[in-house]
């Protein structure tokens, strides 16, 4: 079930579960994220700092236990070794205890809260608007693949079982078509051809994954640009949006992070005309990417990344439409058409992208020559 509807939550009781210094709050929704629900909690009291409280959406995350076991895990990692050249507090998020001893807690209607440090003089963007961001965004997600390179995935739960299994995803699309609940079918006839004729073309990582071509690493399979916070001077400060660390392959990442940066237009941009393809933003997050993750990557895994580029996008399609033709019950959406609006805004960056790759590719190979 999405979240569509302003829900009115009893936040002192909330806040009470949290060890933190009693006072007065102002709490306000924040952020854009399509599935947590996000609050900035703002101390009344200037030497109390602020807090980002998110209720977890426990539709979509179903094993909150290991979803949290596994943002511990991680955070104390990235803290550690980020000890060693930078400042963790401002790199890393900090999560805040509740007097039960966990990093969540539940309320009297049964919703699980987290919260974090407000890291201040910070900002998100949906959309990118100069190299420089594009580079940092590189950087950003490269240099999350490389300090988590050492762990052993199995440490981690999937948090979303098979979440970016494109053959899962097709499956749940096809009973979806076929189950037609909310009748929008023959509405999107087009649509759903459009991405049928394509299905057997976008299995290839995942191919290459089970014959062992392809390893699996930990990544954070959800690198849109507004899942990192830059600081004032357009330089990266902190990763965030961890629930779907987990296992993955590299190719994932750089596809998502691809599929934010490189389209002039918003992910649902309802003028497809409007939506192109910025090269040098393109070339600036591959270079700011393959500049942390060189020395690691093998080369099936520097030949998969443009696999990535087109899968990203195809699969958020394919995602929006199931959930179209569901009748909207996973992505938060701000008007009844908002899933179809966005579907039609990723087949174009698709067509783009399909257009373009051989372009693209040489381009990814230019950056890693650049580099040996
Ligand atoms: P969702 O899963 O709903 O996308 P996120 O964890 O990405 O939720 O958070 C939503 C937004 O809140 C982010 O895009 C960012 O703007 C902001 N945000 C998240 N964590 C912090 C933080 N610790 N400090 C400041 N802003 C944050
Ligand atoms: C969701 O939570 P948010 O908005 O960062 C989704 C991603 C999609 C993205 C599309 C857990 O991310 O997989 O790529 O929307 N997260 C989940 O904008 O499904
Ligand atoms: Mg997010």
């Amino acid at each position: 079930m999405n979240n569509n509807k302003a829900v009115a939550y009893n936040f002192a009781d909330i806040l009470a579960q949290f060890d933190i210094v009693e006072g007065e709050f102002n709490i306000k929704p924040f952020g854009s994220g399509h599935i947590n629900d996000t609050f900035i909690i703002q101390s009344k009291n200037k030497r109390v700092g602020d807090y980002l409280l998110q209720k977890i959406n426990r539709f979509v995350f179903k094993d909150i236990d290991g979803l949290m076991d596994n943002m511990v895990y991680v955070t104390n990692h990235l803290k550690q070794k980020i000890a060693r050249t930078g400042d963790p507090e401002k790199e890393v998020l900090t999560l805040i205890k509740c007097h039960n001893g966990k990093y969540y807690c539940q309320d009297a209607q049964g919703e699980y809260w987290r919260m974090t440090n407000f890291l201040h003089n910070t900002k998100s963007y949906d959309l990118v608007t100069n190299t420089k961001q594009a580079l940092q965004g590189g950087i950003a997600f490269g240099r999350f693949q490389t300090l988590l390179c050492d762990l052993q995935p199995d440490k981690l739960v999937h948090t979303i079982p098979d979440f970016l299994n494109i053959e899962y995803r097709l499956g749940n699309f096809k009973l979806a078509i076929q189950n037609d609940c909310v009748k929008r079918l023959s509405s999107v006839q087009y649509e759903v051809d459009f991405l049928l004729s394509r299905a057997t073309n976008m299995n290839e990582i995942l191919q290459l994954g089970k014959a062992g071509v392809l390893p699996l690493r930990i990544t954070h399979n959800d690198t849109k640009f507004n899942n990192i916070l830059l600081d004032q001077d357009d330089e990266i400060q902190c990763v965030i949006d961890l629930d779907t660390v987990m296992p993955g392959y590299v190719a994932y990442d750089f596809g998502d992070a691809i599929r934010s940066i490189i389209n002039t237009a918003p992910e649902d941009e309802k003028d497809l005309n409007a939506i192109k393809l910025n090269i040098p933003l393109f070339e600036a997050f591959a270079k700011g990417y393959l500049s942390q993750t060189a020395f690691f990557l093998t080369s099936s895994e520097l030949k998969s990344l443009m696999m990535g580029v087109v899968l990203l996008p195809y699969m958020q399609a394919v995602r929006f439409l199931t959930d179209y033709l569901e009748g909207d019950i996973y992505y938060k959406t701000h008007f009844p058409e908002h899933n179809l609006q966005r579907t039609r805004a990723q087949m174009q960056l698709l067509r783009l992208l399909e257009a373009d790759y051989q372009n693209l590719s040489d381009i990814i190979q230019s950056q890693w020559l650049a580099l040996k």
